[in-house]
């Protein structure tokens, strides 16, 4: 019999500056009761949910660039947000930037947490690929500071047994990587879930808006097709204080198709029953990769970051 789990993708519209967590949280409990009044047994929220995407902006003093961060998970504005799922028995994906005092120093991350339809976190994972860079770029409309705010995530990529399925996350950039999807592949992962905030322009490169909008898709639907499971993307969308985000959130089945898609840049729940049994056949025949995969020849993946052409010709 066919394992169906509906899962929503909450889009979150703009989130500016000057909007407290309690406002977020808010918002994101309507996305959860809306998502549930369809039947969504799960809701993805997307990467730092709860404020503005903040490392567009440069900030020098320590105290400004933590009050982004939260201490604990749920926290004092986060456990309204528990406590409505648990009540209403609806798993949620929610990213956020997380201050974490381990090994007697304080660490930065840009985690996402997974809770079940009880209310308890059964996975979390720590943003691997962190885009940008770490210097002040004053000759740019914006900054792109991930490389300066956190830490690359020390978790790996896990999948976990949850939700009547075996899930896996990945946050915004990674999606873009084939690694990402192939080390969550080989756990065997049926349903991926990840939240991005892709700027609608490129700062290094005269980038048309729709090129944008087609590599944010082009990439999950080939991890989705290549892997054999589903990916439910939920994006933060729209101007956040004057500078913009793409939407697009979708929810890709194994195929490597979108069987929904947003249509608006503002708060938008999508939503799709996932037969959690779809990919079976891609992993079992040309995605078989205990049949297929040559691995004996995949070693520079694993040594070697930059490239290294070949030496001599002409
Ligand atoms: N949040 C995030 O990872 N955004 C990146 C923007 C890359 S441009 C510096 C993304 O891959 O969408």
């Amino acid at each position: 019999m066919a394992r169906y789990l509906k899962v929503a993708a909450a889009q979150l519209g703009p989130v500016h500056l000057a909007d407290d967590r309690a406002s977020v949280v808010r918002r994101l409990i309507a996305l959860l009761c809306e998502a549930h009044a369809g039947g969504a047994e799960l809701v993805v929220f997307t990467e730092l949910a709860l404020t503005t995407f903040f490392p567009r902006y440069w900030m020098g003093d320590q105290a400004e660039i933590d009050a982004f961060f939260e201490r604990r998970m749920p926290g004092p504005e986060t456990q309204a947000l528990f406590d409505e799922a648990k009540r209403l028995g609806v798993g949620f994906h929610l990213g956020y930037a997380e201050l974490a005092r381990e090994g007697g120093r304080t660490r930065r991350f840009n985690p996402a947490i997974l809770v079940d339809r009880g209310g308890e976190i059964v996975g979390k994972y720590r943003k691997i690929h962190l885009p940008g860079h770490a210097e002040h770029r004053p000759n740019v409309p914006f900054q792109h500071l991930e490389k300066r705010y956190f830490e690359v995530g020390d978790l790996g990529f896990r999948a976990w047994r949850a939700m009547g399925g075996i899930m896996g996350v990945c946050i915004c950039n990674d999606r873009r990587w084939p690694e990402t999807f192939r080390v969550l592949g080989l756990q065997g992962v049926e349903l991926v879930m990840l939240g991005y905030n892709t700027p609608s322009f490129n700062v290094a490169h005269d980038e048309p808006v729709h090129l944008r909008m087609f590599h944010n898709h082009l990439g999950m639907q080939a991890g989705a097709y290549q892997n054999g499971t589903w990916v439910v993307a939920a994006a933060k969308a729209g101007e956040e204080d004057g500078h913009g985000l793409i939407g697009g959130s979708c929810i890709i089945a194994p195929t490597g198709e979108i069987v929904a898609r947003a249509l608006s840049e503002d708060d938008e729940v999508i939503a799709y029953a996932c037969d959690l049994d779809l990919g079976d056949y891609i992993k079992s025949t040309i995605f078989n990769f205990e049949q297929h995969r040559r691995i004996e020849h995949y070693g520079l993946i694993t040594r070697q970051t930059g490239v290294v052409p070949p030496e001599g010709g002409e």
